[in-house]
């Protein structure tokens, strides 16, 4: 099976088991565990921020995101096909009683101008807005990457309606590879960003959560508050700290082959997709002559896994475990099954 379901399957390699295995712990709730502290220490120092707290998922990175810095009744910002408002099951509703105030985005990207409408003004019939929120790189939005000059815009509208700003940064790693620029440098724009280790740089579990020391420590409490607070955790962050140390450089690589699949299925008939617009890891196309879910299972009675996004759409997503070979092979399957 050639999976390209998602850049969340991939398994430890033997050097990043290695590391696991022989991981040095504690207990994390008391702030014991030397491989976890080091491992928020250098998120912390990669990002530019002053502290790092690590959770098991992106979705609770971004929930206790949301709950630290509103109070229930606020209003977030966020584009409408944001993965915390499209796929982290309710939560802004159930975990912190906010509202969601929707942007048009396109591919997952508004304007400073699409910001402004957005923003209520200061009137007691409306809620406050408090949060802006914007996902780069766009997981909706086939893996697009916020350009920096819109990136600025936006974040300094927020600022100056008194907004406070967070960085979905699930696939930070991959915005900063194809823009060519830190990672520092796009969360210099955020007062907190969340990061996954288990995305592109294939470790088996864990995100982490970055921001001023004053954020982060309110943000251990709603860690706890909402079951996420670890003991010997340190076995999972070994496996991350290996995964930023060895596996961000290479992501240019999953980049090339996301370009070449979609290079290689942009012709076919049925497709529709502009291979101009696949910039990092992810590939979102239509499909037009069949549902998205039946060519889905299609493929997969031919080896290829892909899912469907939408009734006419199909998600691709390359990274650790596939191999320039295995994305000819699945072009090979693509066009054997549009035939
Ligand atoms: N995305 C998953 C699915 O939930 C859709 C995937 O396969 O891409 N932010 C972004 C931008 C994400 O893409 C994801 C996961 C998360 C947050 C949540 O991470 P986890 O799965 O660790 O809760």
């Amino acid at each position: 099976m050639i999976d390209l379901r998602s850049d969340t399957v991939t398994k430890p390699s033997p050097e990043m088991r290695q590391a696991i295995a022989g991981a040095e712990v504690g207990d994390d709730v008391l702030g014991e565990d030397p491989t976890m502290n080091r491992l928020e220490a250098r998120t912390a120092e990669i990002l530019g921020k002053e502290a790092a707290v690590y959770m098991p998922s992106g979705t609770m990175t971004n929930q206790v995101a949301v709950r630290a810095h509103t109070e229930p009744g606020d209003e977030i910002l966020l584009d409408r096909d944001t993965h915390i408002y499209f796929y982290e099951a309710g939560a802004p509703a159930a975990l912190s009683g906010v509202m969601v105030r929707l942007i048009a985005g396109c591919r997952g990207i508004f304007s400073a101008q699409d910001l402004e409408a957005a923003i209520r003004p200061d009137n007691i019939h409306f809620p406050h807005p408090k949060l802006l929120i914007i996902e780069n790189t766009h997981n909706r939005g086939g893996g697009a990457v916020w350009p920096m000059e819109t990136l600025i815009g936006v974040t300094q509208t927020a600022r100056r309606h008194g907004l406070r700003t967070h960085l979905d940064g699930a696939r930070i790693w991959n915005a900063a590879i194809a823009a060519g620029i830190p990672e520092a440098e796009i969360a210099g724009h955020f007062d907190t960003v969340s990061v996954c280790f288990s995305k592109g740089l294939a470790a088996p579990v864990g995100s982490a959560l970055a921001g001023t020391k004053e954020f982060i420590s309110r943000a251990r409490r709603f860690r706890k508050q909402f079951g996420g607070g670890m003991r010997q955790a340190g076995l999972m962050a070994a496996g991350a700290l290996y995964a930023l140390e060895n596996n961000r450089a290479r992501l240019a690589e999953d980049h090339r082959n996301a370009r070449r699949f979609a290079e290689g299925v942009c012709s076919l008939p049925g497709i529709d997709l502009d291979p101009a617009e696949v910039e990092t890891n992810i590939v979102v196309f239509r499909v037009t002559s069949l549902p998205a879910a039946e060519l889905s299972r299609k493929l997969r009675d031919s080896g290829l896994l892909m899912n469907a996004t939408g009734p006419d759409t199909v998600r691709a997503v390359t990274h650790l475990d596939v191999s320039r070979a295995d994305i000819d092979r699945a072009v090979e399957i693509m066009r054997n099954t549009m035939k």
